[in-house]
């Protein structure tokens, strides 16, 4: 592991509350400063700077594939905005915000086919939409309703994963299986920094670097583990050098930089597809919102915590490229918008056409088949409403 010489550490304590008192606000500044000088120190792949300047026109993706990146930034974006305004509307039973974190979360998802599987975390609502989870299933999921946990046939898109880490061993059996059946097929996990201090992270690495296992492995990054900011979780400000540890390739990627982030999952799903093994992608992004819509992150960071991030959304970012190149007009824009919406209510109708379920279906759809267990189980549970 590399470690800046100006350890992020070295100026007080480890993660000082700004709230606490004068003295460990000024400790809290004085560490996240240092972290930050360390980790602008580390290499960071980008295609497109915040003010739209591409940096690396050679590599530029398709003008369709652009705006289909855009397409899905925007009906990410709306989901992330119409979800705050469902849940305090008393219509989300909870709803984890991704708002600004969508190209780590769509660029990357872009690069899959619907044979590959994908993954997700709770934070990862955008990265399933883009897959193609039908809205209106994400829905029912934040309504804790079993028709958000049923997935459609043709996708392989799991529900979202609650308990940390659990999701990148199990992603690892879903890419040896698709290799001992003669596939080229993958699978992409997603994670947060803080999962990635979990064991399930290190082992899953392991394990899929030995057996050459088809995974992306995707550590979004976006600062924050509900309280804990990364400079508390780790000594490491540059988390893709984990996976020299296990052997395989590791990238560390603008996360706001939705053509980056595309364009480096590409190769990272083309290596594996041909054999080449897994690869871990950081991208580095912000988590701008709270933990989720039940939080308060005035709590435990400052407006200093956040600033500078509103500058880089990912969203503006691709959207002035787009305009500048003639990719986007205002009114091209505006129709997109408009679609988008119409898309978003029409799945809200649908979902909201969804029966009440009984409480025997919380059991439903764990597995194809109901093992003997599952059976008993949903008896008895159906049995007990019925008194
Ligand atoms: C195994 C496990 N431990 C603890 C928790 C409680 N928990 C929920 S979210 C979270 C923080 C995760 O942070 P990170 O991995 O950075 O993801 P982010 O929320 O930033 O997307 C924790 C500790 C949990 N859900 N599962
Ligand atoms: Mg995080």
């Amino acid at each position: 592991m590399t470690q800046s010489t100006s350890s992020p550490h070295d100026s007080g304590p480890r993660d000082p509350s700004p709230r606490e008192s004068a003295d460990t606000a000024s400790a809290h500044d004085a560490a996240r400063a240092a972290y930050e000088t360390a980790q602008a120190a580390e290499d960071m792949f980008q295609i497109v700077a915040p003010d739209g300047t591409v940096a690396r026109p050679e590599l530029l993706p398709a003008p369709e594939i652009r705006l289909e990146l855009y397409r899905q930034m925007r009906r990410a974006r709306h989901f992330d905005e119409r979800g705050w305004v469902l849940y305090r509307q008393g219509r989300l039973g909870v709803f984890p915000p991704f708002g600004g974190m969508e190209a780590s979360q769509v660029g990357t998802a872009a690069a899959l086919t619907k044979d590959d599987w994908l993954f997700p975390t709770y934070r990862d609502t955008g990265a399933a939409l883009t897959l193609g989870l039908p809205i209106a299933r994400a829905i029912a999921y934040w309504r804790t309703s079993p028709h958000g946990w049923h997935m459609p046939d043709d996708l392989k898109v799991l529900p979202f994963y609650i308990p940390i880490a659990t999701q990148y061993p199990h992603a690892v059996g879903a890419a040896l299986a698709e290799k001992r059946k003669g596939t080229r097929n993958v699978a992409m996990a997603f994670i947060g920094d803080g999962g990635s201090s979990e064991g399930d992270f290190h082992e899953a690495l392991n394990f899929a670097g030995a057996l050459d296992a088809p995974c992306v492995f995707i550590l979004q990054n976006n600062g924050w583990a509900i309280s804990v900011p990364t400079r508390a979780q780790t000594r490491a400000t540059n988390l893709s050098r984990r996976a020299e540890g296990y052997g395989i390739p590791g990238v560390r990627v603008d996360g706001n930089d939705a053509l980056a982030t595309y364009h480096v999952t590409a190769e990272a799903v083309e290596r594996a597809r041909s054999g080449g093994g897994p690869t871990l992608i950081e991208t580095v992004t912000y988590r701008v919102k709270p933990h989720t819509v039940a939080d308060d992150p005035s709590r435990y960071r400052t407006d200093a915590d956040s600033a500078g991030w509103d500058a880089k959304d990912p969203v503006l970012r691709l959207r002035t490229h787009l305009l500048q190149g003639g990719l986007l007009t205002e009114d091209s824009e505006a129709a997109l918008l408009s679609g988008i919406a119409a898309e978003f209510e029409a799945a809200l109708t649908e979902a909201d056409g969804y029966p009440d379920p009984t409480p025997e279906e919380i059991l439903d759809h764990v597995f194809a088949e109901p093992t003997p267990q599952l059976r008993k189980q949903r008896e008895q549970i159906r049995a007990e409403a019925q008194q």
